[in-house]
């Protein structure tokens, strides 16, 4: 296993969650990537996805939408969750120092910061869903039940 995939495995058992990532050397990039790698519905993939809640003072802070892989995040219902004015797209080096992961491998909980988690409601519509474990190649399945519990996110329409 790689070993940033280890230590999310690691971080996820410290949150009560037994995780069994499975590797695909052809790539789970993008949720498409993704989607086609493990042969499930595009709507099963979970996008974990890194902004900046901005508020009109000025003040801002990361949070991490967790988004259908059918759907595009809507900002706006994303910054009314988190009480803020508006978001911005988090940049590369924002998600790493805030998630512990490089884009393309972020993992919906186990982040290296404590960061505010919601959740696309539309993803409670599947058994089953699959989301990043650490690394562009490695995912795992879970019930949208443990991506609530595991995240300890708020459920949200997140959908545009
Ligand atoms: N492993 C896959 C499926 S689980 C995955 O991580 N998908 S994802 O959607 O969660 O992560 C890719 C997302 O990262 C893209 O949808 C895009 O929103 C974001 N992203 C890609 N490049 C950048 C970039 N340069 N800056 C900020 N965000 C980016």
């Amino acid at each position: 296993m790689h070993p940033t995939t280890a230590a999310f495995v690691e971080a996820a058992a410290a949150l009560g969650l037994r995780v069994e990532p499975r590797r695909f050397p052809e790539g789970t990039r993008t949720a498409e990537d993704a989607a086609a790698a493990i042969g499930v519905d595009v709507g099963q993939i979970v996008k974990s996805l890194a902004f900046r809640a901005v508020r009109d003072d000025g003040s801002g802070f990361v949070v991490m939408a967790l988004v259908s892989g059918r759907n595009r995040l809507d900002e706006a219902a994303l910054a009314l969750a988190a009480g803020a004015d508006h978001t911005e797209r988090a940049d590369a080096a924002e998600v790493r120092a805030a998630t512990g992961y490089a884009i393309g491998g972020v993992p919906p909980f186990g982040h290296a910061t404590a960061l505010p988690v919601f959740v696309d409601r539309d993803l409670l519509g599947y058994d089953e869903v699959w989301a990043a474990a650490g690394t562009p190649h490695d995912v795992f399945p879970l019930t949208p039940d443990e991506l609530v519990r595991g995240s300890g996110g708020t459920l949200a329409d997140l959908a545009r």
